[in-house]
């Protein structure tokens, strides 16, 4: 994602590191190539021109001519303007009595059924609510209801649909009643996706929000889209009055123009991020942290809330111990396997790193990761606690198991077997202070 608004802007970037000084005229020069990088990248017209309006007059301003790393200090401040166009802090949800309702409305395909579920699903997570109902408002696609069920169950949440049912206003009217009798705390209306802005759509709009009175109208734009998705937010805003937005498919190929620029034109929050496809693909949006990816300078923001998420202290504790003591076993492999697994891609996490997103051959084979947790899986509890040493004819029926080759298993238990002894030789902390003569943490 971002991939080329970013290598441009690293460009002039290093430009200027290479610079002793900033001089007035390499500032202009500067300010000139990032202008004309966002506006490449789709960056409103309006946007740009306020933002390098802004970071011109500051690095201009005496402080960076005179600052040892003019580079970083431009830098600083075109981050700093990026940061407050999208928003300066994250926005939250306001959600007010329940059962709170939420509505999400947006064009064909930009992702409201699929963000219905993730954010029930994130809501629940982060304990914001406790038993969330979906409504399916969309009765004009015939596959949509089934959509939406089909995530509801993925989910573990409740979908109201009306299946005979033409008007949505109907099926809100007796959701609403469900909800209260079954004491769900939070109503998610997905409601329907038209391919242009029409009348009709924005009359049902209108309806349902008159009726359902929700506490947040979310809109649901397309990250790829550009400069459409902004248009078509501002529209939306005329019309039903939003009250947030979700930008989705930010995992695609998207410039950052509509990223950039749609809080400005619309002056509403933008709230959440989808980045893919899978129902744990949401987060809060967070500018700091979209700054810094548009920057080339990873999202260690979101790494380190997602590691926070997924990592258990005394678990990690526990894990420090056994590895010190060479006591760990083929089932603590396992279990850090899984929990990287839980946080997402290993390709996206390592792209989350400074740099990393950035290198050319960042050619990572997740199968490789994957098949040692097959063969893991296909050892019994004995084996994977060590009891059982894995013999050759044990190694064999793993293999089998695993869909791997027996090469694959004693390359396996080789490198478990080297990593233990190397634990088991390291000498400890005491006797390291012996060998060095004194205490370490003089
Ligand atoms: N890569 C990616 N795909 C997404 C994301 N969010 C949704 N999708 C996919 O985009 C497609 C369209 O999403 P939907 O949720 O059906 O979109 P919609 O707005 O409900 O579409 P209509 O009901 O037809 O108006 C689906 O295949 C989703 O899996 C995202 O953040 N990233
Ligand atoms: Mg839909």
């Amino acid at each position: 994602m971002l991939g080329s608004l970013t290598a441009k802007l690293q460009g002039v970037f290093s430009k200027l590191t290479g610079k002793s000084r900033l001089t007035e005229e390499n500032i202009v020069e500067a300010v000139g190539e990032v202008r004309l990088a966002l506006l490449e990248a789709d960056v409103n017209y309006g946007v740009t021109k306020t933002l390098i309006k802004k970071v011109k007059e500051k690095a201009i301003g005496e402080k960076v001519l005179q600052s040892v790393t003019p580079g970083q200090q431009f830098i600083k401040i075109v981050h700093d303007e990026l940061v407050e166009l999208m928003g300066a802090e994250e926005a939250t949800l306001q959600l007010g009595s329940k059962p709170a309702v939420i509505m999400l409305c947006g064009l064909q395909g930009s992702g409201k059924t699929t963000q219905s579920a993730k954010l029930a699903h994130y809501l629940k997570k982060t304990k914001q609510c406790q038993s969330p109902l979906l409504v399916a408002c969309d009765l004009q696609r015939p596959a949509a209801i089934e959509q939406l069920q089909i995530l509801g169950e993925q989910i573990k949440a409740p979908v109201f649909a009306l299946k005979n049912e033409k008007d949505p206003v109907a099926v809100v009217n007796l959701a609403l009643i469900e909800a209260k009798e079954k004491n769900h705390d939070l109503v998610i209306l997905d409601t329907a996706g038209r391919l242009h802005i029409d009348e009709e759509l924005m009359e049902q709009l209108k309806r349902v929000k008159q009726v359902a009175n929700p506490a947040e109208i979310l809109f649901v734009a397309n990250a790829t889209t550009g400069q459409d998705a902004v248009n078509i937010a501002t529209e939306f805003n005329k019309q039903v009055e939003v009250t947030g937005i979700i930008l989705t498919m930010l995992d695609g190929n998207t410039r950052g123009g509509a990223a950039i620029s749609i809080r400005e034109v619309t002056q509403k929050p933008l709230k959440f991020e989808g980045i893919g496809e899978k129902l744990d693909d949401l987060q809060l949006f967070n500018p700091k942290s979209m700054a810094d990816r548009i920057l080339g300078m990873g999202d260690t923001i979101n790494l380190v809330k997602k590691a926070k998420e997924h990592f258990d202290e005394e678990e990690a504790q526990k894990l420090e111990q056994k590895i010190r003591t060479a006591t760990f076993t083929y089932n603590d492999y396992l279990k850090q396997i899984q929990t990287v697994k839980k946080m997402g891609s290993i390709k996206s996490l390592l792209g989350m790193l400074p740099g990393m997103a950035q290198m050319p051959a960042m050619d990572f084979d997740e199968k490789e990761f994957y098949k040692v947790e097959a063969m893991i899986l296909s050892m019994t509890s004995n084996e994977r606690s060590e009891k059982d040493e894995l013999t050759p004819s044990r190694r064999k029926r793993v293999a089998q198991g695993s869909g791997t080759k027996i090469e694959d298993i004693n390359k396996l238990v080789k490198s478990f077997k080297q990593a233990k002894q190397f634990f088991k030789n390291m000498p400890n902390m005491k006797q390291l202070e012996k060998m060095l003569g004194g205490s370490l943490w003089r």
